[in-house]
């Protein structure tokens, strides 16, 4: 399995406007709204009980200034000190103020229900738990953290195999891919620069429609996407070129690749070198092995799809990110069952379709959903033949919030 040891240096602060690492910050106390549903301290001690518990004590207490208000925790509302921050760039409200010089930044490598993998600046990975004040700020996420997150921690004097730390800030994040879960967001990775929307041509069968939920999901996360037909050796590449046309037509980088003959891979290295890359797409069409020929070191578990239903085993169960050997980051995601899109009203949709936008403000009705309207130009324009007919039928199925299989 792979380690991560030794591997390639996190991603410079100087390169990254939005780090806020090592700069200097206005202070100041802010009043902040806490979860109800507070976790309990035991159980968190419980799992960490072969720390020494004075260390411990004085880690989950790091923060001396934070004081409780006049009416205590019944208020759900504490004084922290620390940086204001919009709900959109982080989970938590505020960046809070930390004592710098005892802590390390890390990279979250992998979120686990209580303890997390996070690379610390010399490649070391840390399992690290997050600290107490960071999980009962406000957050209207179902985790504090997120595959890719930028963080402080503190490291904690070692007691096993492993060092363990503390998780004290998140930084704030750019490039976040959510999707919905339950009704709530959830964060599949922060800090992204690209997502490779990965389908295969074959075994299991491609899924144009998945690739436009996947699209729009970019669209509106600002994330630049990537088209990637794996699987190529299954077909005759011809049969792709429609397809491949459509998505170049509207801009988007479309790539063939076989990770079995090795087809693409060179450009698909090309594409990822020193980026901070996401993989997502339905379970089977080839995302681990992808990686896996690409960088033989990262050895991730892959299976074979089913032969009777043509579908992909779940194999990947946890989003990881995985440093390059060549320059940069990347995240294996588990297989996308269903992709919710998170955040997006259906009226958006039309908006993050490129070929759909230039008309969307010619119909004869402002609130037009060019689904059952007179008048509306985004229909004249399929009947024109200036929308692609099935991309159109994506966009009902999304609007409609069909799932994709
Ligand atoms: N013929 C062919 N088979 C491939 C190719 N890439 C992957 N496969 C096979 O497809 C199967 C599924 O591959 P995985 O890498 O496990 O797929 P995945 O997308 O990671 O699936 P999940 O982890 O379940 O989401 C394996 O049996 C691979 O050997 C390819 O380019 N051509
Ligand atoms: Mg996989
Ligand atoms: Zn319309």
């Amino acid at each position: 399995m792979y380690t991560g040891l030794g591997s390639a240096p996190l991603a410079s602060c100087a390169l990254n406007p939005s780090c806020t690492m090592g700069k200097k910050k206005k202070k100041k106390k802010l009043r902040v709204e806490f979860r109800k549903n507070r976790t309990t301290r035991a159980r968190h001690r419980e799992r960490f009980r072969d720390l020494d518990p004075g260390e411990f004590e004085q880690a989950d207490d790091l923060l001396a200034q934070e004081r409780l208000s006049g009416k205590g925790e019944v208020s759900r509302k504490r004084t922290v000190v620390g940086q204001e921050l919009s709900e959109q760039d982080s989970p938590v409200p505020v960046l809070l103020d930390v004592d710098e010089s005892q802590c390390l930044q890390g990279r979250v490598l992998r979120v686990g229900g209580l303890v997390s993998d996070v690379q610390g600046p010399d490649g070391t990975i840390y399992r690290c738990m997050v600290r107490r004040l960071l999980k009962t700020l406000g957050t209207h996420e179902r985790n504090i953290l997120a595959a890719g997150d930028r963080v402080l921690f503190k490291p904690l004097p070692a007691s096993g195999t492993q060092p363990e730390g503390l998780i004290v800030r998140v930084e704030p994040r750019r490039g976040v891919l959510s999707r919905a879960s339950r009704g709530r967001e959830q964060v599949i990775v922060a800090n992204v620069d690209q997502l490779l929307i990965v389908t295969s041509a074959a075994l299991p069968p491609l899924k144009p429609n998945l690739i436009d939920r996947l699209l729009v999901a970019a669209e509106k996360a600002d994330i630049q996407p990537v088209v990637l037909i794996n699987k190529v050796d299954l077909v005759d590449p011809a049969e792709l070129q429609p397809l491949v046309g459509l998505y170049a037509q509207l801009g988007y980088e479309v790539l063939l690749v076989s990770a079995t003959t090795g087809f693409g891979l060179q450009r698909l290295m090309e594409l990822m070198r020193d980026k901070q890359t996401v993989l997502a797409g339905q379970s089977g069409v080839g995302k681990s092995s992808l990686l896996n020929a690409i960088d033989p070191r990262l050895n991730i578990r892959v299976q074979p799809v089913s032969p009777e239903t043509q579908k992909g085993r779940h194999t990947t169960t946890a989003t990881r990110l995985y440093p390059l050997q060549f320059g940069g980051w990347v995240v294996d995601t588990p297989g996308v069952r269903q992709f919710e899109l998170w955040d997006i009203a259906p009226e958006e949709i039309a908006g993050y379709f490129r070929d759909l936008r230039p008309f969307v403000n010619h119909c004869r009705y402002p609130d037009c959903t060019h689904i059952n309207e007179d008048h509306c130009a985004v229909k004249n324009a399929v009947a024109d033949y200036l929308i692609d007919t099935r991309r159109y039928e994506s966009y009902c199925h999304l609007f409609a919030g069909d799932p994709v299989e």
